[in-house]
Order: C-alpha cells, then sequence, then structure tokens
C-alpha cells in the first residue's frame, strides 16, 4: 500500500548490519538469546547517561523515577498499578460539549489518551517525532495515574524477549488479579487479512474478549479503525462500546521481539533514520539481506494483537503503557550508548512515511498533544533525565 514511498526517497546505503555488535562486544549467540546480553548494554548505556547528567542541566540521577519489568513488581504493586488504570477508566472525563460533538467516543477521563492518538494518528507514527512524542505521552499517563488515582509507582515495561517463545504462558496474561488480565477467548482462526496492509498475517491463539483479570469489565469506546480481521468504524471517532479483545500471537513475537531482534536492532544501526525505520518496519528502511519483520515496535502490537495491533486506537488496550515503555526504553538504551551523537538526532517529517509529503521537522518544532498537555517543544523531550522527564530503565 505505501509502495510509492520508495519511489518518492532516494534511499541511502544499507549499513553493515551487527556493525557495532562486532566493535564494540563479544557475545556469545547464547547470550544474545537469552538476554543477557541486551542487560549488558542496558546497564553500560545507563552508566553514559549517569556521567551525561552530571554534565548537562538535567534533573539529578539520584532524585530519578525507576521504571522496573513488570515481573519485578511485587504482586503488591503490580495490582496497584491495573487499580490506577481500572480508575482512570472510571473517572469521567473533562473535555467540554463543544468537544465532545468531535469526540464522540470519549467517555472518561482515560478516553481522553485514546482520542488525541487517534486523532493525531498520522502525525505521530514513522514521522520524525514518533519516539519523543510517544515517550512524552506514556510520561503523561504516568501522572494522570499518580496525581488523579494516587498511584505510588512509575509505569512498568514488558521486557519482550522473556515472553518471545511462549507470550500465551506468560505471567501478564495469567488472568489472576495481579495480572494484565488473560488472552482474548480462542477464536480459532488460522489467519487474518489485514485490509490496510493488503496481506494475511498468521493468526494468534486468541481473537474474543478477554475473560479473566483486572480489565474483564472494562469497555473499549472506539475503534475499530485499522486492526488485522476487523471492520473499521465509519468516523474515526465515533462511540462503539465493545469488549477488549486479545489474540496473543507466539508466530509473531518469535518472528520480531526475541532478545536477539531488540539487541541486534540496538547494536546494529547508528543513525536515528535507520533505527527508528528498522523498528517500525517503515518501508523506506528495509534491510534487503534481513528477514522479513514487523520491526520491533509493531512486533509487539501484533503479539498481544486485536486492540493493541490497531495502531490508532491501541492505547485504549493497558498494554499499550508497557509496549511503549519497552519501545522507550529501547530508545533510551540506543540512545545512551552514543549520547554526545544521538542525544538529540532526529530524522524525517510530520506525515506518516512522509505521505502525503511535509518539512522536515526540527528540535524547534513544537508538539501537539491533544487533551494531554499544552503543546511542548520538541527538543524538550529527548532525555528521560531532562526537560519534563526525571525517570530511567532499571
Ligand atoms: C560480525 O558479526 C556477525 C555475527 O556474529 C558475523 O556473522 C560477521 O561475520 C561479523 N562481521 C565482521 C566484519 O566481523
Ligand atoms: C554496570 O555498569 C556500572 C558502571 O556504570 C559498572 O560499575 C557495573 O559493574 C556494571 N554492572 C554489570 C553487571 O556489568
Ligand atoms: C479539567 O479541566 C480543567 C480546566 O480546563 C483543568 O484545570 C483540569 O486540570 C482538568 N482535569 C483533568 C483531570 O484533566
Ligand atoms: C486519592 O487520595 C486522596 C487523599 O487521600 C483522596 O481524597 C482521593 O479520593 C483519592 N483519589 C482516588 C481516585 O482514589
Ligand atoms: C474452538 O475449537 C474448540 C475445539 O475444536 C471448541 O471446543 C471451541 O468451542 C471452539 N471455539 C470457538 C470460539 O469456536
Ligand atoms: C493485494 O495484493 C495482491 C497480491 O499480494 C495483489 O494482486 C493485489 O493487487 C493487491 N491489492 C491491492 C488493492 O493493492
Ligand atoms: C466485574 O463485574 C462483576 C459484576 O459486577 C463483578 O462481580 C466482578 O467482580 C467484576 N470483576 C472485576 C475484575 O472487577
Ligand atoms: C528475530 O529473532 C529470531 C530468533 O530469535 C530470528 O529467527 C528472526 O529471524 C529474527 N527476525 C529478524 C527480523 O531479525
Ligand atoms: C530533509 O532531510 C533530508 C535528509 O536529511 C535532506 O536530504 C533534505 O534535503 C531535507 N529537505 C529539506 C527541504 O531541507
Ligand atoms: C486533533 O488534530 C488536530 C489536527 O491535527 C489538532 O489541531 C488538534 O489539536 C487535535 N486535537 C486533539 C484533542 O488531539
Ligand atoms: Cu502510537
Amino acid at each position: 500500500m505505501h509502495l510509492k514511498w520508495l519511489t518518492l526517497v532516494c534511499l541511502p546505503s544499507w549499513p553493515s548490519v551487527w556493525a557495532l555488535y562486532n566493535q564494540s562486544t563479544d557475545f556469545p549467540d547464547q547470550d544474545i538469546d537469552n538476554g543477557f546480553a541486551l542487560q549488558q548494554i542496558a546497564n553500560d548505556s545507563l552508566g553514559n547517561m549517569k556521567l551525561e547528567s552530571l554534565a548537562t542541566n538535567g534533573c539529578r540521577f539520584e532524585d530519578a523515577q525507576i521504571r522496573k519489568e513488570w515481573r519485578s513488581l511485587s504482586l503488591a504493586a503490580r495490582k496497584e498499578f491495573t487499580d490506577a488504570i481500572v480508575c482512570l477508566q472510571s473517572l469521567p472525563t473533562n473535555i467540554s460539549a463543544e468537544e465532545k460533538e468531535t469526540f464522540q467516543g470519549v467517555q472518561t477521563r482515560y478516553d481522553e489518551f485514546v482520542a488525541t492518538h487517534i486523532n493525531l494518528t498520522e502525525h505521530i507514527h514513522v514521522t520524525a517525532d514518533f519516539l519523543a512524542w510517544h515517550r512524552f505521552f506514556l510520561y503523561a499517563f504516568e501522572n494522570a495515574l499518580r496525581f488523579e488515582c494516587n498511584y505510588t509507582g512509575t509505569l512498568p515495561y514488558w521486557e519482550w524477549g522473556l515472553d518471545a517463545e511462549n507470550p500465551q504462558s506468560s505471567v501478564l496474561f495469567n488472568g489472576d488479579p495481579y495480572s494484565m488480565g488473560t488472552n482474548g477467548v480462542d477464536m480459532n482462526r488460522t489467519s487474518i487479512y489485514w485490509e490496510s496492509q493488503n496481506m494475511s498475517i498468521p493468526a494468534g491463539t486468541g481473537g474474543g474478549c478477554v475473560y479473566g483479570g483486572p480489565f474483564s469489565n472494562y469497555t473499549v469506546h472506539m475503534g475499530p479503525i485499522d486492526a488485522p480481521g476487523e471492520q473499521p468504524v465509519q468516523y474515526n471517532l465515533e462511540y462503539n462500546p465493545r469488549c477488549l479483545s486479545r489474540d496473543v500471537n507466539p508466530t509473531i513475537s518469535q518472528m520480531s521481539v526475541s532478545f536477539r531482534n531488540t539487541t541486534k536492532l540496538i547494536l546494529s544501526y547508528d543513525t536515528i533514520d535507520w533505527f527508528q525505520g528498522v523498528m517500525q518496519a517503515d518501508q523506506r528502511f528495509t534491510d534487503p539481506t534481513a528477514p522479513f519483520s514487523y520491526g520491533v515496535h509493531g512486533g509487539g502490537h501484533l503479539t498481544v494483537g486485536s486492540v493493541l495491533a490497531d495502531i490508532d486506537t491501541s492505547p485504549a488496550e493497558p498494554m499499550f503503557w508497557l509496549h511503549h515503555a519497552q519501545i522507550d526504553r529501547v530508545w533510551t538504551i540506543w540512545q545512551g550508548l552514543d549520547p554526545a551523537k544521538r542525544r538529540n538526532a532526529i530524522w524525517g517529517t510530520s506525515t506518516r512515511g512522509d505521505n502525503p509529503p511535509s518539512a522536515n521537522m526540527t528540535l524547534d518544532d513544537v508538539l501537539d498533544f491533544g487533551f494531554i498537555s499544552q503543546p511542548l517543544k520538541f527538543a524538550d523531550l529527548m532525555n528521560p533525565l531532562s526537560g519534563p522527564f526525571c525517570y530511567y530503565y532499571a
């Protein structure tokens, strides 16, 4: 569908895959596949960030909030997190009657995040500001949980590699009160046609409604818009109450979000255009020597499937926050491996895949956050230890 991108852009030369891996590290295959290598480079990066924070006017490293992997949270902390999300999903929306005419699906405070993301979708994906926009979006959500729902923790992230073999057996989806809820009911599908991409993808192990755990009573109010196997609503922001569905998909996780896939992404690309392009399977940056890929970004969305697979509506799925925290972590690690060169590196325009063509963005641009925040300067969103932020990933 987006093939015309290829004719619009002059392709840069192919980077040599694993170039940095070969230069700076020497991990045996086993350590790449079991996550040890990723842990090591995350630690190297954090060391650099700590030094960098001493040299800049960022926040004090010692004062920073620490975001942790889901499994590192106590059971009580996991439940505090999902309780706070359920709370936000039950707080009334604050938008005006006039805005309600356009944003018809917005019923709750939580929906303001969903509707803002839907409304801005074409300007925040496969754009220069994809990573920075989502970094602030997550931060604003974390603050809403804290200040409006008394949450005392931080946003957890989802280290995909821990579940890539068998995501349907993950503790995330075991359905107990300390989980993120069950998989969807098994619809016995083998493949699903994705109309906007004109392709069929392998089906997952669910496909129906989530039936147990903290979100079993939660109603999604908007979409579907661009989801595999679903008829889109007529108007993107219309009110369409439905269950939270999931289709947890081992075929896709095994090929897209293994420790190897994430480690390779971080170590192979030295420039932001390739790093963010490969991460999002941007067709302008497809290494012809690498296997077909959804990228780790699309891969994580499709691993949970259904609502999370619907790019526009995906924040309606509470797994969105864990998946995107990991996206933000992967960017943070990559930036921290060479802060002098990568801290302020951006590339691209303000339209999805530059379609329709738009101007290159600069760090002086101001980013729109809809209902979530006043517009913010792009340059202020590049460092988790600076600008409005003060956090890192452990
Ligand atoms: C770089 O590392 C990869 C993966 O181990 C290996 O296949 C390749 O031959 C190495 N390339 C160079 C130039 O050393
Ligand atoms: C992590 O990095 C710090 C330096 O920032 C170093 O002192 C420590 O030994 C490293 N830990 C591991 C497990 O490599
Ligand atoms: C609701 O709107 C008021 C006025 O616009 C604003 O001060 C307040 O922070 C908003 N509350 C939430 C929860 O967004
Ligand atoms: C948060 O805590 C305050 C103070 O204890 C309380 O008044 C408020 O109702 C709590 N908010 C929620 C959403 O539980
Ligand atoms: C899926 O197939 C199983 C066994 O073949 C059957 O028990 C179940 O009812 C089917 N589920 C649906 C949603 O069709
Ligand atoms: C969809 O893909 C098929 C082959 O994979 C091709 O024949 C067909 O023309 C495509 N349809 C559209 C609308 O692009
Ligand atoms: C969902 O609602 C039912 C009926 O009100 C209630 O019994 C159940 O405890 C609720 N489940 C959750 C996870 O809140
Ligand atoms: C992702 O990693 C798996 C092994 O962990 C490998 O089979 C697959 O080819 C990788 N995919 C990409 C796009 O590199
Ligand atoms: C936009 O950025 C690209 C890549 O850096 C560059 O080649 C191009 O000249 C820029 N376009 C404009 C109008 O500055
Ligand atoms: C919706 O999108 C328009 C056009 O991009 C933008 O001007 C407006 O601020 C957005 N509103 C919200 C609530 O996202
Ligand atoms: Cu998004």
